[in-house]
């Protein structure tokens, strides 16, 4: 084994040791391919172990507490890490360690109010391929402190995150091979996906479809890591705007139909006032799609049961 390989992995464990053992504590940035329809694209992805998934992680902070988190970067360039979300200015003017390849970095992250932010490695490349995950703030999960109870228990709040992102084949391509090509319009992605994931897929995943018990409460964390705006649109229930980065002034509207600008977050409050079965999707028609057959893409269900 490289002595610089053997380092990595010694440090790796070492790190890992010491912080909890909880997998978001270290994020592994791996290259790999993921397949939509006929398409098999490359892709950048934070995974919680160092086996490669089309899916990023979530990681879940307490609010205004200042903590840590492990980069392991075993993509072939080296990188730095972005945090948006404008909820709050310390995370937009943060600064990370640079991330090189083949290293393992501990990063120190700011205190952060409540909210629902963006972290992403910097640069056209890793955005294209997609390396974009939520950073939840303040949102304890069933049973730790500040959210009692278990998941059957009607008081208790459940989580759910729907990252959003458009991808084409086509400007994935630009930055893979040797010679990027100039982007040129127009821009028509391919696939539209809920935590990468595009419809049937998405109500498969538990963060994705929301299943609530009458009386429930479910907070859900929306960011658009992709080019294009969307709007997410709501069947059977007004959702309350907790956070809004694009436009805070729109904190606690009422709302069925919700914009997220490309690069932006919301956090909404949906309180599960009926029974049933509800389709939710991105109100852009195109976004329903995979490979331009309806239904697919931005779409999931909300089911309230007894
Ligand atoms: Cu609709």
């Amino acid at each position: 084994m490289p002595i610089k390989l053997l380092i990595n992995v010694l440090l790796t464990i070492g790190l890992s040791s010491a912080l909890t053992s909880s997998a978001q504590d270290t994020l592994w940035i791996s290259y790999g391919t993921w397949v939509q329809e006929l398409d098999t694209m490359d892709a950048l992805r934070f995974n919680p172990n160092d086996a490669f998934s089309s899916n990023n992680a979530v990681i879940d902070r307490p609010a205004d507490a200042a903590s840590q988190l492990v980069l392991v970067n075993n993509d072939s360039l080296d990188h730095t890490l972005s945090l948006s979300g404008s909820a709050d200015d310390a995370a937009s003017s943060w600064i990370g360690a640079n991330l090189l390849a083949g290293d393992t970095t501990a990063l120190d992250f700011p205190a952060l109010s409540q909210g629902s932010y963006r972290y992403f490695l910097n640069g056209d490349r890793a955005h294209v391929l997609g390396a974009a995950g939520l950073l939840r703030v303040g949102f304890p999960a069933p049973g730790q402190p500040g959210n009692p109870g278990s998941p059957s228990d009607p008081a208790t709040t459940l989580l759910f995150n729907w990252n959003l992102c458009e991808w084409s084949p086509t400007r994935i391509a630009t930055v893979t091979g040797p010679t990027p090509e100039q982007w040129t319009p127009p821009y028509i992605p391919k696939y539209f996906t809920i935590n990468e994931r595009s419809y049937p897929a998405t109500i498969e995943d538990p963060a994705t479809e929301v299943n609530l018990l009458l009386g429930q409460t479910g907070i859900i964390s929306v960011t658009n890591h992709g080019y294009m705006d969307q709007v997410v649109h709501f069947h059977g229930f007004h959702v309350t705007i907790l956070y809004d980065t694009a436009t805070p002034q729109r904190q606690n509207w009422s709302k069925d139909t919700v914009p997220v600008r490309a690069g932006h977050t919301v956090t909404l409050e949906l309180h599960a006032d009926q029974l049933g079965t509800y389709p939710v999707h991105a109100h852009n028609l195109i976004a329903v799609t995979n490979a331009g057959f309806y239904p697919g893409g931005m779409l999931t269900l909300i089911q309230v049961t007894p």
